[in-house]
């Protein structure tokens, strides 16, 4: 007798199967669990007991059908062995076919006790066991006991994961598996607004969710017309005939296609037509195979009706709402579901999915909707960051109901641009004690939502031992096939899409870090030790988009994430440059930190420009990093701007955070029509400030808040103050308008302006200009006239507007005699000049400089980056002379360096 050990320590499994409808249907489908993280099945098993039995899969191999096995989890079988190595398979119907490896399917007591190990009996619904080693007589068996014939598919599934690939002949750990799921629901709900899935990305959905033990795939995409705006028609013939497809691989793949359809947008609840127009595309599911439905009647006003006999039966309010909804749902309940054989209880979701308060409308669903329907919950809030047992709790006596959690992650619906790839975090795992289960609103992209939905199988099946982090990791390692250097690059390309403003409401922290560690080492004056550190990092964020593209073991991630892929290079390309200006910078190579600044610029322009294919995404670019590229990139132009003697004009700074790209900036461009938008309300202490760049004397200060459009998004009470060291504040004045004006006393100086927000606004806040006056010396204008003309867009001001990024573009090419003027305000010593211009169009002059009325000659600017000395003149205005046979010029900034300018 052999004797049952359990091994202490880890099994590593190098990419076993993970098998599907899909492989037997021709598709090929080759999801591996990962290798990187040792012996795990995931979703991790109840109950897991090691042996020392394990053996060799021989090339024959016995497989006895039992009677809880059927086609599906044959299929399965009959995958892992082929891809085991496995030449001949002696399949019977129950007699031992005397093969020295044998699969029992379904059930074998006998074959179980010869193991040492109980059965499936008295297992919950979907439970298995799952038994490997040695008989005494040294045969060797796998029994997949299923308590039903979804727990025998299930055993089979993990059985894929258990086999590990060996050179010669594959291997099977000894094991005892007693498993079942926690949750009832487990999968997803395709629920989201924008492009829907395709039909290719939903047959690969459910193998997905099969192949993870998740039994639910909700359909429910907004944008099928005929889910919600068009409920009452009847799907086109080839609609009908791809749902078909779906349902029967959904089945295959032991999951619960359920059709929901979305009458609420105008539904008339007393309406018998209205009814039969909802049973009937009920029937044409049914007729597909469909066996599980979903009435969902979120997004939609419930203070309105559609037809007048709603009005006079039910009245108004949330009350009335409830009971029509109720109505309807209970009909359906009990004329439909509870007539049809096979149809699992009715699902809906409730208009007031998002909270737990008691009110009227839910007090209605509690008192008056069938007991049997299931009401989905989104948590509280439409994307909560987390989800509490207790919450759960509460939502189940509030509804009154079975509560399934439609968990708004990973949706990117309403977050154009970002692709969420961080963790599925935020959610208590008692919170199963509450709950029928846990479904996944996923993104827009089918494929790269598999990284969220590995970790919705494992809190759903076995919620006691979910590890957001750890599960996370092991998704990306399967996403790789286990592959080191893939995984790599997928966690660095997470890291980039992590920014949910909700569950993630730190962007890229990795890279965050990084970077602050980098300007700690910089600022300390080791910028050598600075860079050295950075630059590895930032290669990988370069290097990491190829080796995602190749190494993902699912063609469709890259494919679905190429603009972020291609953003995430040119992003890291950009940061590349960036640390080359530096570079540049400290060997004092004005014209190379110049050349990368520029290159800095075109790569950001171009990741800009980048356009996904899909709704709502495609309406944006790409958004890698955010904030923290920008961030790390803005810093090292300011280190740039201060080592060239660039003095910027204005800069504008907001405690509240920045509502999609309506960013500080728009607060101090000269435009009106532009703004700044909040993406909260202001509560005291919150406030918008203008940095003058030094202290000067100010004077008329205007702040125009709210727009057309949004005429309460203004501080409702608040005080402009100035300082000049931004810690001590004087109050100007205080104001409740949405405009506000004031004027310095004069020979007030200032660094800093701001106005606080003295209460709590409900409303966001706009802030279309809040402009400065600066007075005084400290600050010499120059106003920039001559020739030739700016082209269209342009205008002589970009030249000396503190901006190297803006550029004065000509018209046309110099003619002779054509000079670019710039006069200063005040006259003033200076010491030299930098001129700047775009490398694409670099033009030759002689620069001159007006003393007392007469130009002199200081030098000659013949490329991009020229420096001059003019020896500290007194000065009143400086030209550029254009070279007849020049380019059209393109003048990035003219920047003096006055004799008395603060270092
Ligand atoms: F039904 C709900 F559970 C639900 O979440 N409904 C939608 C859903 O289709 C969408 O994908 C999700 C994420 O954007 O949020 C819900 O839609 C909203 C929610 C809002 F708060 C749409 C607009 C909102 F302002």
């Amino acid at each position: 007798m052999r004797p049952l050990l359990s091994i202490v320590g880890v099994l590593t499994l190098t990419a076993p199967l993970a098998l599907s409808a899909g492989a037997a249907t021709g598709t090929p489908y080759s999801a591996t669990a990962p290798d990187g993280v040792a012996g795990q099945v995931s979703p991790q098993p109840q109950e897991l007991t090691r042996r020392a039995d394990g053996f060799p899969i021989t090339p024959v191999v016995g497989l006895v059908r039992g009677k809880d096995s059927d086609a599906d989890s044959e299929r399965v079988v009959r995958q892992v062995l082929a891809h085991a190595g496995v030449k001949r398979v002696k399949t019977t119907d129950g007699t031992d076919p005397g093969t020295p490896t044998t699969v029992w399917l379904g059930h074998s007591d006998p074959t179980l006790a010869a193991l040492r190990v109980p059965g499936s009996a008295g297992l919950p619904a979907e439970g298995y066991v799952l038994a490997a080693g040695q008989d005494r007589g040294g045969r060797s068996h796998v029994v997949l006991d299923g308590v039903d014939t979804d727990g025998t598919y299930y055993a089979a599934q993990t059985l894929a994961q258990l086999v590990q690939p060996r050179p010669g002949t594959d291997w099977m750990p000894g094991v005892a598996i007693r498993d079942w799921p926690t949750m009832r629901y487990r999968g997803s709900i395709e629920g989201f607004y924008g492009t829907p899935w395709s039909h290719a990305d939903r047959l690969d959905h459910v193998d997905y969710l099969g192949a993870h033990r998740m039994n639910t795939y909700e359909y429910a995409p907004k944008d099928d017309p005929y889910h919600r705006e068009k409920w009452r028609e009847p799907y086109p013939a080839d609609k009908l005939a791809q749902l078909g497809e779906l349902v029967s691989r959904s089945r295959q793949n032991k999951v619960d296609f359920t059709f929901a359809l979305s009458p609420g947008l105008d539904i008339c609840y007393t309406s018998d037509a209205d009814f039969r127009a909802l049973i009937a595309k009920f029937e044409a599911l049914y007729g597909l195979g469909a066996r599980s439905f979903n009435v969902p009647l979120d997004d939609i006003n419930y203070n309105v009706w559609h037809c007048d006999a709603d009005r006079a039966k039910y009245g108004t309010g949330g009350a009335a709402a409830g009971r029509a909804q109720s109505e309807l749902l209970n009909r359906v309940q009990r004329e439909w579901v509870e007539t049809k054989p096979g149809v699992a209880p009715l699902q809906m979701v409730p208009t007031e999915y998002y909270n737990v308060s008691e009110t009227p409308y839910k007090k209605a669903l509690r008192e008056q909707l069938d007991s049997d329907v299931v009401v989905h919950w989104t948590g509280v809030g439409v994307v909560p960051r987390t989800i509490t047992a207790a919450q759960a709790a509460q939502a189940k006596a509030v509804f009154g109901h079975d509560i399934l959690i439609w968990d708004n992650y990973p949706v990117n619906d309403y977050a154009a641009g970002r692709l969420l790839l961080a963790d599925y975090s935020g959610r208590e795992p008692a919170l199963a004690e509450h709950v029928a289960g846990v479904i996944s609103n996923p993104m827009n992209q089918a494929a790269v939502s598999k990284v969220a939905l590995y970790s919705f199988a494992e809190l759903g099946w076995n919620p006691a031992t979910y590890d957001e982090r750890a599960s996370w990791l092991r998704a990306l390692a399967e996403r790789a096939g286990g592959d080191r250097r893939t995984t790599e690059a997928l966690k660095v390309f997470a890291d980039l899409n992590t920014y949910d403003g909700t569950l993630h409401p730190e962007s890229a922290p990795e890279l965050q870090a990084a970077v602050d560690a980098f300007w700690q080492t910089w600022r300390g004056g080791d910028h050598a030790r600075a860079l050295a550190v950075l630059r590895p990092v930032v290669n990988s964020v370069v290097a990491a988009p190829a080796t995602i593209r190749t190494g993902v073991v699912d063609p469709a991630f890259a494919a679905e994430a190429e603009s972020w892929l291609k953003a995430t290079e040119l992003r890291g390309r950009a940061m590349q440059r960036g640390l080359e200006l530096l570079a540049a910078l400290d060997r004092n190579d004005g014209a190379g930190a110049w050349s990368s600044r520029q290159q800095v610029g075109a790569l950001i322009a171009e990741a800009k420009a980048i356009r996904d294919s899909r709704l709502p995404h495609s309406s944006t670019y790409p958004r890698i990093g955010e904030r923290v590229v920008d961030a790390l990139l803005a810093e090292i132009g300011r280190v740039h701007d201060k080592s060239l003697g660039v003095v910027p004009l204005l800069t504008a700074t907001t405690s509240l955070g920045t509502y999609q790209d309506y960013v500080p900036a728009r607060m101090i461009d000269g435009d009106p029509a532009t703004f700044f938008w909040s993406n909260g309300g202001p509560a005291p202490g919150d406030e918008v400030r203008v940095d003058l760049g030094h202290s000067t004397e100010i004077g008329d200060i205007a702040l125009l808040m709210g727009k057309t459009s949004s005429p309460n998004d203004y501080i409702r009470s608040g005080a402009l103050e100035y300082s000049v060291d931004g810690s001590q504040w004087t109050e100007l004045t205080r104001a409740t308008t949405a405009e506000v004006r004031a004027k310095a006393p004069a020979g007030t100086k200032a660094r800093y302006v701001r106005y606080r927000a003295l209460t709590d606004n409900d409303f966001w806040l706009v802030v279309r200009e809040f402009s400065v006056q600066a007075l005084g010396p400290g600050r010499t204008e120059l106003t920039v006239t001559g020739t030739p003309v700016p082209a269209t867009g342009s205008s002589y001001r970009l030249a000396v507007d503190g901006d190297v990024e803006t550029a004065y573009v000509a018209g046309a090419a110099p003619v002779a005699g054509d000079a670019l003027v710039a006069k200063l305000s005040a006259p003033r010593a200076l010491a030299g000049v930098t001129v700047l211009q775009r490398a694409g169009a670099v033009a030759s002059a002689g620069v001159e400089v007006l003393v007392r009325g007469q130009w002199r000659a200081v030098g000659r600017v013949t490329s991009a980056y020229a420096t001059l000395n003019a020896g500290g003149q007194q000065i009143e205005a400086i030209r550029l002379v254009w070279d007849a046979a020049s380019a059209a010029p393109q003048v990035a900034e003219i920047v003096p360096r006055w004799v008395d300018a603060p270092r």
